[in-house]
């Protein structure tokens, strides 16, 4: 698109949104100071069990994972952080990673442990691990995410993600309560080991790996856990994580009514933890979220900056980098359209009972084209006006295989 094509569509969009009495100008600050954390483990080509299909220039190691977000938040200035994920991404020289961070102009958003896997520590985490039967197992995994938690600290991060894959296959195999007492008992370890500045999100996940029960399935659990742990530790709401069809714009709401809400893992699903493009599948609930969250934190229910906002997906077709970009624009334009409803107008609606009139109300907003707004907030932060055009006009991808090998291979999942 061109610099004129893109200034004129911009001039007739604010002109709509100025006959609605709306700021463009204050809409596009907003969008631009809106930042996503990208996950470490998200450059590389992810898999599931019947394979992985490599793509070649991924990043080898955490410093060239730093670099691909480093062009990320470069080209698309919507991200200012990375997440990092416990042993993948153990720094081998500190200073080192936070110099290269600084430089690309990226922090540390929330670390995230890993007690799903055996790398080589003494007790498998088979058979459990924050909820495991056997107390020296349990013992383990408190302590590893204790040495997250110092990693983190070295970095200047602030957040410990706890995501336990914790349950069982079969009827009988686990005792429910004692499950959700030890865990409950090993996180408030977790936590106590944690800065009085940090905070710990609490992820849930009705299935997968473990197939007939997860010791966190649902928000509920999360937040029962959480009240038991103290006033740092939240939920974390993976889109991902919830049955299909379940109403996550109302769980946002709840646990912004508790204030409670951690933060979110970005992603967009068709069955169930199938870690797709943020927006690609479901674009009307990822809206609704967003009017939830701007809602409630005009209603002083949570603050929107108490909130952290991540992408956790997986992309087992596209280029990483590709995806990236899109789901980043896909949660921008998101909440760019929810701060286009008009609330007051459809508080009205709702006293009312007009019910077609609320509808209205949030798909006028909806339905607005919001591109040429994000596309601005872009330009104005420095960034490309059609980042996945330049990524692929600057043949980026062929030139990390040039670098980096057409099997490179990122650490992780
Ligand atoms: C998997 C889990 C969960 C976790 C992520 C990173 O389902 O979403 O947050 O890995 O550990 O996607
Ligand atoms: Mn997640
Ligand atoms: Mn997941």
């Amino acid at each position: 698109m061109s610099i004129q094509f893109h200034e004129k569509t911009l001039a007739l969009l604010a002109e709509q949104l100025a006959e609605k009495a709306i700021d463009s100008t204050q809409l596009i600050s907003k969008i631009a100071q809106f930042q996503i954390a990208v996950p470490s483990w998200a450059l590389g080509a992810g898999g599931t069990r019947f394979g992985r299909f490599s793509i070649g220039g991924e990043p080898r190691n955490l410093e060239e994972k730093l670099e691909d977000i480093g062009l990320l938040a470069k080209i698309t200035k919507r991200t200012d952080a990375v997440s990092l994920h416990i042993p993948w991404d153990i720094p081998q020289d500190v200073e080192a990673v936070k110099q290269q961070a600084v430089s690309l102009g990226i922090g540390f958003d929330a670390m995230n442990s890993n007690t799903f896997q055996d790398y080589g520590q003494p007790l498998s985490y088979k058979m459990g691990s924050l909820s495991s039967a056997d107390s020296a197992t349990r013992k383990q995994a408190i302590e590893h995410n204790l040495q997250v938690i110092e990693v983190g600290k070295s970095l200047g991060s602030k957040g410990l993600t706890v995501w336990l894959a914790d349950g069982s296959n079969f009827p009988g195999q686990v005792h429910f309560r004692k499950a959700l007492q030890w865990t409950t008992e090993s996180l408030k370890k977790i936590y106590s080991g944690m800065p009085s500045n940090w905070k710990l999100l609490l992820e849930y996940k009705p299935y997968e790996p473990n197939f007939y029960h997860t010791v966190i399935p649902d928000w509920g659990t999360s937040a029962l856990i959480c009240r038991q742990l103290g006033e740092r530790a939240k939920v974390l709401v993976d889109l991902g994580h919830h049955l299909p069809n379940t109403n996550i714009e109302q769980i946002v709401a709840t646990l912004m009514h508790q204030n409670m809400l951690a933060g979110f893992h970005f992603n967009d699903s068709k069955y169930g933890d199938d870690d797709l493009s943020t927006g690609s599948i479901k674009p009307y609930q990822l809206f609704l979220i967003f009017c939830e969250l701007i809602g409630g934190s005009a209603d002083g229910a949570q603050a929107w900056d108490s909130i952290s906002w991540m992408i956790d997906a997986s992309h087992n077709v596209k280029d990483p980098m590709e995806d990236l970009i899109q789901a980043l624009e896909a949660i921008s334009q998101a909440y760019a359209k929810a701060l286009l409803v008009d609330r007051k107008k459809l508080t009205q609606c709702q006293n009312d009972g007009d019910v077609v009139g609320a509808q209205e109300v949030l798909q006028a907003a909806f339905l607005t084209d919001v591109r040429a707004l994000v596309r601005e907030a872009r330009i104005q932060s420095g960034g490309e006006a059609e980042p996945l055009a330049f990524y692929r006009n600057e043949k980026i991808r062929e030139k990390l295989i040039a670098k980096r090998g057409k099997n490179a291979q990122a650490s992780g999942l």
